[in-house]
């Protein structure tokens, strides 16, 4: 086995790559460690994939392709991804354990969302690829007798899939699953903060008995590490992303050469509009959610909110009502409403623009700072939920995404000034909207620029849907057949009779 148990770190065995089925310690011996988000301490080393791991990866992942897992027919593809999620879910507490460790987010958290969505996401791409139909058209010709034309989708090949940290299993699993549903093999780099459940899922491809190679996990950073490292392998055939908008870019440039498609999802900063005709209670509560939950670490959640003049002070008393309700504290406390954000650089990131917004002018409705914390968890990465109000639009607060507990909260006084603030952003992720009106709820969420536009919750979705982001929040859509435009290629047969 090659996961570790926090409490045992300086013996545990670094984290290794996964390649061709195998846990391999890099050829280099290069390490770098893994710490906790919560009180800084070593959870362990993770070996540091280099050229010749990559390399590796690559190749068994073409291997595989060529050999045992594009051998099998789907229907026995499909059983073996219906085998992963029922092995994730046996092991369901080790892979909340080594999320928890790594995120530091509570395990309520962890064990509603990212775990049982790390398993979902491999039963749901089974489902779908078996019951995808094909196009078929009869043809006339000249000489009477006719042609049939059609069209059978291949897989793409060899897929480099590149994860980040705030979802960590859920994100990677998003892309592995369909990628693998539909016939490719996967070289997967997860996030450097976050490397320990791709790895156990090397453990689970083994116990169900996925081909070597089918699944492949090297550790690294970005730039000059592994992960550029696989997104210029020549051997890659698709790069599917998620992460900052700026890695996208890189990534993109990382590939022209070789005129690799990609599938992109990145940064947003989503406005929530909060009509004075909503259900008050219930967007307080969604707004609650949408802005802290995951410590703001969710590409999904909202930064700036709107609210109709009439409720507005009433609403920003509630929501920070709701911000100072979260206790918090250690992941593993029941009580523990919001954990850390991930690392000391991301704190700084968020606490330096918590500053800006003081040095703009701001209003600081609650928080603004970092939390005094007791004993060992002074030493973690922690970050007061916080809300302003006051800024300008063009401020950089306003403006960029932050990624932190934190949302500016400004008025408006008409329908279209609420359209046209929550467009005014370089971003397109998501929008959430409240109110009771049902044709405003239409005639506001067809105009707003986005990926996805929740009316009256958040963070719902039924994953045959398609996801993704406009503007700079992406590129492409997946879920459900969706998914399928990036991770097969069509193959046009034309058969004369
Ligand atoms: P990041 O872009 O810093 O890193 C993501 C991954 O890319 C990591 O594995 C990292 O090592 C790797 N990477 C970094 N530079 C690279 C390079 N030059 N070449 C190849 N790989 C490289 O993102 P993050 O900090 O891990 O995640 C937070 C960001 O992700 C936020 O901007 C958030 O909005 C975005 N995000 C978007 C979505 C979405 O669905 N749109 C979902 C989750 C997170
Ligand atoms: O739910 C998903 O499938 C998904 N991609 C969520 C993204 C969340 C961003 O942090």
């Amino acid at each position: 086995m090659n996961s570790r148990s926090p409490s045992s770190a300086k013996d545990a065995p670094p984290i290794l790559n996964f390649i061709g089925g195998e846990f391999v310690a890099a050829g280099s011996g290069k390490t770098f460690e893994n710490r906790s988000p919560v009180d800084a301490r070593l959870l362990g080393l993770v070996s540091e994939a280099g050229k010749a791991e990559v390399d590796a990866a690559v190749k068994a992942a073409r291997a595989a392709l060529a050999g045992p897992w594009g051998a099998l027919e789907m229907n026995e593809r499909t059983e073996l991804l219906y085998a992963v999620a029922n092995e994730i879910n046996r092991r369901f507490d080790q892979f909340l354990e080594a999320e928890v460790a790594d995120t530091g987010k509570p395990v309520s958290l962890a064990r509603h969302i990212d775990i049982p969505r790390g398993a979902a996401n491999f039963k749901i791409f089974a489902d779908v690829v078996k019951n995808v139909p094909s196009e078929f058209f009869q043809m006339a010709t000249p000489d009477k007798k006719g042609a049939i034309n059609y069209a059978i989708r291949v897989p793409r090949g060899v897929i480099a899939v590149i994860a980040p940290w705030n979802l960590p299993l859920l994100l990677m699993t998003w892309k592995v699953g369909p990628a693998l549903a539909c016939g490719n093999t996967v070289v997967v780099k997860p996030s450097e903060e976050t490397p320990a459940t791709a790895t156990l899922l090397g453990e689970v491809m083994n116990a169900v008995g996925v081909p070597r190679g089918v699944y492949n996990v090297i550790h690294g950073f970005g730039p000059g590490s592994a992960g550029e490292l696989l997104t210029r392998h020549p051997g890659i055939d698709a790069v599917t992303f998620t992460g900052e908008t700026r890695t996208g870019a890189a990534i993109m440039k990382a590939v022209a050469d070789r005129v690799r498609p990609v599938s992109f999802e990145l940064g947003g900063k989503n406005a929530g509009v909060v009509f004075a005709d909503c259900d008050f209670d219930a967007a307080v509560e969604g707004m609650g959610r949408a802005v802290f939950a995951n410590c703001g670490q969710v590409c999904l959640g909202t930064e700036r909110v709107y609210v109709e003049r009439p409720i507005f002070d009433k609403f920003v008393a509630a929501l920070k009502a709701r911000a100072e309700s979260f206790k918090l504290g250690r992941p593993e406390d029941a009580s523990t409403g919001l954990g850390p954000l991930i690392s000391p650089e991301h704190r700084d990131k968020v606490l330096s623009y918590y500053e800006r917004a003081r040095k703009e002018g701001a209003t600081v409705i609650t928080g603004g700072g970092a939390p005094k914390m007791e004993g060992e968890l002074a030493k973690g990465c922690w970050v007061e939920p916080t809300i302003w109000t006051g800024l300008p639009e063009d401020s950089a607060v306003v403006r960029e995404e932050i990624f932190g507990p934190c949302c500016h909260v400004r008025p408006f006084d008409t329908e279209e000034e609420a359209v046209r603030l929550a467009n005014d952003t370089q971003y397109g992720l998501a929008t959430t909207l409240w109110t009771t009106n049902l044709a405003r709820a239409h005639r506001v969420a067809a105009q707003i620029e986005v990926g996805i536009c929740w009316v009256n919750c958040w963070f719902l979705r039924d994953l045959r849907t398609p996801f993704g982001g406009s503007k700079q929040s992406g590129i492409g859509r997946e879920g459900g057949v969706h998914s399928l435009e990036f991770y097969t290629e069509l193959r046009n047969i034309c058969v004369k009779l």
